[in-house]
């Protein structure tokens, strides 16, 4: 049998984040390193993007929002009724917090570390192994959107689970900003608690307001609400409100975000992130199907691909 480039890419120096890492220390400025990844990951795996653009026209839409206003906004609030399997994962994953409570997992990391209002609790495999985290998460809706959305079939590439307690700050990602993997991607949030003004939302604003505000996608670029308000005006703020199992999708890239603010309740949230197969900044999970409880059977070609399950 020959030998299938693309398991090279599951080695640690082909992975995105540490190549870029490389890159800068060889002062390699930031558009040339972005296309030496992508090159990379074009010649390790030829095709495969041509490939994902050709398996959409076998998945269906979405049901939960029109796909031609989403691909416009980058965001909307879905219609959790037609978001099978949303109550059910927001229950296995409240069910989650209570065990890990009980191991004394969740903690707010030490001084070291900044951001203890949004601490990840577990993440990926401990996560998806949970069945109906993975029936929602694999389900045709949400890789409808996901795939629709991108034009091509899109791989999963962080499942998080997270948790913000009360604070008062308002630094880092309480503030404005875009998340930087790449041009586009898709951040899919589940609400595990009810989640009200209180409870720390994520808050954000469609594409199209905020690339009035800011076209530079920096991530490192944070913008103070003055800044945002003044030009989008507070009725172009959305805020993911609402009771558990509400489900909303945001390209984080394209659309100006903040949560976890004025927090006075603690709030759950799981968060999946999609990206494409080429996205420059994103590592993957080889995402283990044992661990998943999984036979390679049992999947069909398109989740094979999400899970870039070779
Ligand atoms: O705490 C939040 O909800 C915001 C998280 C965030 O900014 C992000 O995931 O990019």
């Amino acid at each position: 049998m020959a030998f299938d480039t693309r398991t090279l890419l599951r080695k640690p120096m082909a992975d995105p984040i540490r190549m870029q890492k490389s890159l800068q220390r060889f002062g390699i400025p930031r558009s040339l390193r972005d296309t030496i990844v992508v090159g990379t990951k074009s010649v390790l795996a030829p095709g495969e993007e041509e490939k994902r653009r050709r398996k959409v026209s076998e998945v269906a839409p979405p049901k939960s929002t029109p796909i031609d206003t989403f691909q416009s906004d980058g965001a909307a609030i879905l219609a959790s009724d037609l978001v099978p399997g949303a109550q059910e994962a927001a229950g296995a994953m409240g069910d989650l917090f209570q065990q890990l409570k009980g191991a004394g997992r969740v903690t707010k990391p030490d001084g070291h570390r900044k951001a203890d209002f949004l601490v990840r609790l577990a993440g990926d495999e401990e996560v998806m192994a949970l069945k109906p985290v993975c029936n929602f998460v694999l389900s045709d809706e949400l890789i409808g959107l996901a795939s629709h959305y991108f034009g091509q079939v899109p791989v999963l590439s962080r499942v998080d689970f997270w948790w913000s307690p009360p604070n008062e700050t308002k630094a880092e990602s309480q503030m404005y900003h875009y998340d930087g993997e790449d041009k586009s991607q898709l951040k899919v949030i589940l609400n595990v608690v009810d989640v009200d003004e209180n409870t720390g939302p994520f808050t954000f604003l469609t594409a199209p307001a905020s690339s009035t505000i800011a076209k530079t996608r920096r991530h490192s670029a944070r913008l103070d609400d003055e800044a945002v308000e003044s030009t989008a005006g507070r009725d172009a703020i959305y805020r993911l409100i609402g009771p558990k199992g509400t489900v909303g999708a945001v390209d984080t890239s394209r659309c100006l975000h903040y949560g976890s603010r004025g927090n006075t309740r603690e709030r759950l949230i799981l968060m999946l992130q999609f990206t494409r197969f080429l996205a420059p900044k994103a590592s993957f999970p080889n995402w283990d199907l044992k661990a998943l409880g999984m036979r390679p059977e049992e999947l069909d070609e398109t989740r094979k691909m999400v899970l870039n399950s070779i």
